[in-house]
């Protein structure tokens, strides 16, 4: 039986991830740091009791931060392959927290290659890095491809920067199995609140049931290229099951505005938006109602803009050529941004039926 160790198993592409291991046959090891609440919603329809027999799916406390327990995990576990999923992932934040996101997200990643080291499986063990379409930041080139230049414009994509090239450094000099997926924005029903399409979903299911007046929004002229996690879990992998190392861009290769976006999840509903206004001025407007059962009236203001979240440095046109990993890896997503969007407001309208609202989800993101 195969062995994967998974850091950032309950985040959204580890629960993915475990669920597709799990379906083909893996032992599935999790690491996950301590909370101070249970945080395990995203895996818990996966748990297996660790008295009974036969289990194949436990977790291990650990964090990225912490070379000890990492090097201490993976001589427990002696996985065959390992998939670097933890991060501090919310580019807004890691300008609040730069030095842990560097810590966490860019010599977290150099733990994991040393500790491969001096455990001497650094020839058993694969090694797939979880790096990202951040690390093209300011547009050099579009499409974006494995051979455009980076530009970071964050701390987060400037740590990935760190990890992305420590990666390529250990495969070279020591002949390690080790990979970059260089992935796009990929959503789900299981996306964090905070990131900007599970922030619309969200709120476009709470203002129709009257739970929510408003959506605060940042810059929504940003363009990214947004596929299904589902999907991008099996490119990680795939991308782990070839003959040879390398690193390889993940994308649908469309590319939407943040508004189009909003538009997209109001008429899934049947809620026509028109946006007036520019800039920080700028306000979505219901123009017409189709829909019977949630009513809104026309001309009622759902989407503004809040100067709060528009990051330091942005990162504007995001999109991805996944030509390579096409012919090279056979991939092929299954999901378009249409089929997600609707699974992702189905999803929340589900989730606002039950559910009370936290008063802080938009303080943050
Ligand atoms: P999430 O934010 O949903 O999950 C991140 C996971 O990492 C969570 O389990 C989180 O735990 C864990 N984590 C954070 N910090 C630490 C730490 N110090 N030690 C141990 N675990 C930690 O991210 P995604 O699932 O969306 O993304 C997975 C990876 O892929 C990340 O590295 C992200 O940067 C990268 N990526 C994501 C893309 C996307 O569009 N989703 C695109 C390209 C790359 P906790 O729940 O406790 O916070
Ligand atoms: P991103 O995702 O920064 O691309 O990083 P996010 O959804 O946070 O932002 C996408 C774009 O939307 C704009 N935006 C807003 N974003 C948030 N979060 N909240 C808002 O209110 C808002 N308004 C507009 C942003 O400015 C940005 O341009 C994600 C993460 O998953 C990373 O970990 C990953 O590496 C990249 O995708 C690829």
């Amino acid at each position: 039986m195969k062995v994967a160790l998974i850091t950032g198993v309950n985040g959204q592409d580890g629960a993915y991830l475990a669920e597709l291991l799990l379906e083909k046959g893996y032992m599935v090891h999790g690491v996950k740091r301590r909370a101070s609440l249970i945080n395990t919603e995203r895996i818990d329809h996966l748990y297996q009791d660790p008295h009974s027999e036969n289990v194949r799916f436990r977790l291990h406390y650990g964090d990225m931060t912490d070379s000890t327990n990492i090097i201490r995990i993976i001589q427990e576990t002696q996985p065959d392959e390992i998939y670097n999923l933890a991060a501090m992932s919310h580019v807004k934040v890691s300008f609040d927290t730069p030095e842990y996101t560097a810590n966490a997200d860019g010599i977290g990643t150099l733990r994991i290659l040393e500790a491969l080291r001096i455990l001497k499986l650094e020839n058993k063990t694969k090694v797939y890095q979880a790096s990202t379409s951040e690390l093209y930041g300011l547009v050099q080139e579009v499409p974006q491809k494995e051979s455009t230049p980076f530009y970071p414009r964050s701390p987060y994509a400037v740590a990935k920067l760190y990890a992305y090239w420590i990666t390529v450094n250990y495969r070279e000099a020591y002949n390690m199995f080790a990979c970059n997926g260089i992935l796009f924005n990929h959503e789900s029903p299981l996306r964090g609140e905070t990131f900007v399409t599970r922030k619309i979903t969200r709120a476009v299911a709470a203002i129709v049931l009257g739970m929510q007046d408003k959506l605060f929004l940042g810059n929504l002229d940003a363009r990214r290229d947004w596929g299904h996690a589902k999907d991008y879990v099996e490119a990680m992998w795939r991308i782990l099951q070839q003959d040879k190392a390398d690193d390889y861009v993940i994308a649908t290769g469309v590319t939407t505005t943040v508004r189009d976006f909003v538009r997209m999840a109001f008429d899934e509903l049947g809620i026509e938006l028109e946006f007036i206004g520019e800039g920080a001025e700028e306000i979505g407007i219901v123009s017409a109602c189709r829909n019977k059962e949630y009513i809104l009236p026309v001309g009622k203001e759902v989407v503004a803009v809040d100067p709060a979240y528009f990051r330091p440095t942005e990162v504007e046109l995001l999109i991805g050529d996944p030509t390579k990993s096409k012919t090279v890896l056979g991939w092929e997503p299954k999901y378009d941004l249409p089929a997600l969007v609707k699974e992702m407001v189905a999803a929340d309208l589900e989730v606002f039926r039950k559910k009370e609202v936290t008063q802080f989800e938009h303080l943050i993101g």
